[in-house]
């Protein structure tokens, strides 16, 4: 690869597990992290890192012509629950940085930039049963407003300025490297780590509340995948639904009490019920399977098993 990647945000659930991936496939020194502060020792001691605030262009400018950037993955958002809290502090990081993004495309400074949308584009007018990639949006949240005008931008700078921009509207991600942070599907993570170390949890949804979900393995391996696909396959630039998988908290509790048998649950529903009750709870993602083949692999017993496995390995040293 001639250029190197950048990657904003990259101290984040999904941004760890990106620059480790992406690390390994194109090499340490190709791929930049970035972030507002620093990350895991893993990640820091994993390559180049710079301190970098996204919504500061001029700074922004700066580390893309210092490293010779091609690519940018724009990982750094407010999420769902958070941003209900400050509105406006999470559109102007959201969008600003976005736009900046956008504006290096634009000026060809750089020539691809991944930005994560999510399902909290969709609103509760959307058809909540396999929501189509085109349907309803209008979105109830600040986050999800945040969204939805960022996958407008995207598709205007793509038809109007031949930016080569690329999207997924993510589920919730389930992984164990990298906690979330403030987002309304973090029960499902955070679930995994009380099983394990107190073998209870109290959840923030209610028992029925079913959401689209993905193990992070599947979310990074569908990254990586609509960034190397062929440009012409991209028929969507605003962004591609995509899933792998839905469930409830009764659903992910019954799965694991399968490998825990004593695991007990209790509901205590706060403020983000009312976003998850906003949210589709499944997703058609056919016109990404199409477009570039996406196939996903986990389901929510391969993901419980996964977890359990590695929480459990990686919390028994500290333990003993
Ligand atoms: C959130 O819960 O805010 C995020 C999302 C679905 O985008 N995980």
């Amino acid at each position: 690869m001639k250029h190197s990647i950048l990657i904003i945000g990259a101290c984040g659930q999904i941004g760890t597990e990106l620059t480790m991936n992406l690390r390994q496939k194109y090499g340490v020194d190709k791929v930049i992290a970035s972030d507002i502060r620093e990350g895991s020792e893993d990640l820091m001691r994993s390559g180049p890192f710079e301190i970098l605030d996204a919504t500061d262009y001029d700074a922004l400018e700066e580390v893309v012509a210092y490293y010779e950037i091609g690519e940018v993955y724009l990982m750094a958002a407010m999420l769902s629950a958070t941003a209900e809290k400050f509105p406006e502090r999470a559109w102007n990081l959201n969008m600003n940085s976005l736009f900046n993004v956008l504006n290096l495309g634009k000026e060809k400074k750089v020539d691809k930039i991944f930005w994560p949308s999510s399902i909290a584009v969709f609103g509760p007018n959307t058809p909540k049963k396999n929501t189509p990639q085109n349907t309803i949006m209008e979105p109830s949240t600040v986050y999800g407003i945040s969204k939805q005008s960022g996958e407008r931008w995207c598709e205007y700078y793509h038809q109007k300025y031949g930016v080569d921009v690329r999207s997924i509207r993510y589920p919730g991600l389930i992984s164990w490297k990298t906690m979330p942070g403030g987002g309304t599907t973090d029960y499902a993570v955070e679930i995994y780590h009380e099983a394990i170390t107190n073998g209870d949890f109290t959840c923030f949804l209610k028992a029925d509340t079913k959401l689209p979900m993905m193990y992070m393995e599947d979310a990074i391996r569908a990254t990586l995948e609509l960034m190397e696909a062929d440009g012409e396959k991209i028929k969507i630039r605003s962004s591609y639904n995509l899933a792998a998988m839905s469930f409830t908290p009764n659903d992910i509790a019954k799965s694991i009490e399968r490998q825990l048998p004593n695991f007990n649950i209790t509901y205590e529903p706060d403020s983000r019920q009312a976003i998850a009750d906003s949210w589709p709870n499944s997703i058609d993602d056919s016109q990404a399977q199409q477009d570039w083949g996406w196939k996903p692999e986990y389901n929510l017993e391969k993901t419980t098993r996964e977890m359990l496995m590695h929480l459990g390995s990686v919390k028994k040293p500290s333990a003993e």
